[in-house]
């Protein structure tokens, strides 16, 4: 704990206070969360994926054979697992097993490949790699060979399917039903993984928080007793849990709880640590405005790891409310519309591409689309254009979100003037969220001017995960995130997405960050020097473009460089689009490469 605590800048001491006594932070951790739902709701359904249909009940006494078969392989608290899951239920099962433990979920999108994973579960020092068998014709077994063959700390790789040459999560749920089976030799399991780290006095303190209280309130006392118990050091609790006699560390609210994977700007990408604090209420307030209650049903048609699906208020919300949620395994219209249809699907979430492709389905097919109250759109700016025909062609209320993995999230309310939901990327969620924006100087504009927006507040991070020089940059002194973004805010508080400052490209919602696929092109033997700038695309919103500088006497073509990106294992998004050849780069007036100038070159016609 002492480690990664070390590893992730935390909000200041007095600011945490704040946000604890005006019960923003409730001091409940994700799995005092599911425990509590699973008590509440029992039977009714939790999770909708392809055939299964998780309640839950089930969904809790999966997860908890799932910690036991964790702690039974050597899985402790602090771990970081890296989780690549595809939309199937086995996602909750994982997640909720690790946040048990307290071991961290670091979450990978479904599309990454080779270059990303390795690095994750280098950068993480990862213990175990989890996987979908195969998805849309992808065997990721062999991604994980080739990964664990390149990353030694990486112990475990762990299948939902079939496991080929690796272990199934369904074998380690029942090597952990054994272990529960067998009275107290979870809790074996969990001293074990705890050996060391945790201090006698710690354990008795929380022992007691733990005694005879029960829900809330138990987790309240367990979160004040272990917090001044665990002065750098672990806490174990007996959990007087009826429902099965497994032990499991004390987990604290204030903890990290997983790493979140970051848009990014920079040549390798960042990793956002989020409390159970924070994020829980993240998405409780998003509950509030979204209108999730136990009546909703979510679907999740994009990928459910990412922050969007995830907590705006996405799927850990649903939970929250003791809503269904419905996994899509593809977002398409040959997908989506029947589960809607079939499962009476009230709320979902599309990045604006998508949402054009189901625009243009719909006004084709007219499906039964009645049960959808609000499509919500974000990732990427949604053109007023498209979002003023949702309703007549969905027939539902139309949500812009303006969200970041970083924290903050902005979205337009159901009830606002339909002029605001179709112009505006919406307000931020909480009053207690901070906004700034700002010129080039860190000076505050003139109010409806653009400036680059920096925020602060109870649910946005104080920085990444071993960071420390990237930190200094991305955050002010004073603890503002530096959103990169160039916005608009109106008198009403309302935001408007106008651009952008970083060194990012947004395709349909995949984020690229061009320092990355530039530092790649830059291994290729021919390139002298790479540049990689969005261009505008009326379906994408952008797609990206790298401009190259060969090499004296070298050639190399754009379908030989896209090759050679591909066999360095770069998922496919971050694929150039196009690639120009270029003598030269434009040049700012401090001799930085202007990559103004080379967008501006893609919009002139004669350019070759
Ligand atoms: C313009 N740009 C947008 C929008 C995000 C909810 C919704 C989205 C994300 C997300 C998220 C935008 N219009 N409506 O985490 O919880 C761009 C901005 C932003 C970046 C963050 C959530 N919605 N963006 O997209 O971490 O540039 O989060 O800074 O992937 O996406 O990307 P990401």
């Amino acid at each position: 704990y002492a480690q990664l605590k070390k590893d992730c800048p935390t909000w200041p001491a007095d600011k945490a206070a704040e946000y604890r006594s005006a019960g923003l932070w409730e001091g409940l951790t994700l799995g005092d969360m599911l425990a509590d739902r699973a008590a509440r709701f029992g039977e009714k359904v939790a999770v909708v994926s392809g055939e299964t249909r998780l309640s839950y009940s089930a969904l809790y006494e999966q997860a908890g054979k799932l910690t036991a078969g964790l702690l039974q392989l050597g899985v402790q608290p602090t771990d970081r697992v890296v989780v690549q899951m595809t939309n199937r239920y086995e996602f909750f099962t994982v997640i909720f097993a690790l946040f048990r433990i307290g071991a961290l979920p670091v979450f990978a999108l479904p599309l990454h490949r080779l270059s990303e994973i390795r690095y994750l579960c280098e950068f993480s020092e990862a213990k175990a790699y989890v996987i979908p068998d195969t998805d849309a014709g992808f065997d990721y077994r062999g991604l994980a060979a080739q990964v664990q063959e390149q990353v030694p700390t990486l112990k475990h790789v762990l299948v939902a399917g079939e496991p080929g040459a690796f272990l199934s999560l369904e074998q380690l749920a029942e090597a952990g039903a054994g272990v529960g089976a067998r009275e107290g030799a979870g809790a074996e399991a969990g001293a074990e993984a705890r050996e060391g780290a945790w201090t006698k006095a710690s354990v008795e303190a929380g022992a007691e928080a733990g005694e005879g209280a029960g829900g809330g309130a138990r987790a309240k006392a367990r979160f004040e007793a272990g917090a001044e118990a665990r002065e750098g050091a672990g806490t174990g609790v007996e959990v007087g849990d009826q429902q099965e006699q497994l032990r499991w560390p004390l987990v604290n609210s204030s903890d990290v709880a997983f790493l979140q994977l970051s848009g990014g700007s920079t040549g390798l990408p960042k990793l956002i640590p989020r409390t159970h604090d924070d994020y829980m209420y993240s998405f409780r307030r998003s509950n509030e405005i979204c209108g999730i209650t136990e009546r909703s049903v979510y679907m999740a048609a994009l990928p459910v790891a990412h922050n969007f699906p995830l907590s705006s208020p996405g799927v850990l919300g649903t939970l929250y409310a003791g809503g269904t949620i419905v996994l899509a395994a593809r977002p398409s219209p040959d997908d989506a519309f029947p589960l809607i249809a079939k499962e009476r699907v009230t709320i979902t979430a599309l990045v604006p591409p998508l949402a054009l492709v189901w625009m243009e389905a719909a006004a084709q097919r007219r499906p039964d689309l009645s049960s959808l109250q609000v499509l919500q759109v974000g990732g990427a700016k949604f053109s007023a254009e498209a979002a003023g025909r949702v309703r007549q062609v969905l027939g539902c209320q139309l949500q812009q979100v303006y969200g970041m993995a970083e924290g903050l999230v902005n979205y337009t309310r159901l009830d606002d003037a339909e002029e605001i939901i179709v112009n505006t990327q919406g307000r931020p969620m909480s009053d207690w969220d901070e906004v700034r924006v700002v010129d080039e100087n860190d000076a505050e504009v003139a109010p409806g001017e653009v400036g680059e927006l920096l925020t602060r507040g109870p649910y946005t991070i104080r920085g990444y995960y071993k960071a420390e020089a990237h930190n200094a940059k991305a955050f002010t002194s004073d603890g503002f995130y530096r959103t990169g973004d160039l916005v608009k805010v109106d008198e009403q508080g309302y935001v408007t997405v106008d651009g952008r400052a970083k060194d990012q490209i947004n395709r349909g919602g995949d984020k690229i960050a061009a320092e990355e696929v530039e530092n790649h092109l830059l291994a290729h033997p021919a390139v002298f020097d790479a540049a990689l700038v969005a261009m505008p695309d009326a379906f994408l919103g952008e797609r990206s473009c790298a401009f190259i500088i060969l090499r004296e006497g070298a050639a190399a073509t754009g379908p030989e460089l896209k090759t050679f990106l591909r066999g360095r294992g770069l998922s496919a998004y971050k694929i150039p689009d196009r690639i120009e050849f270029t003598d030269a780069f434009p040049q700012t007036n401090v001799g930085k490469v202007s990559k103004k100038a080379l967008r501006e070159r893609l919009l002139t016609p004669t350019n070759s």
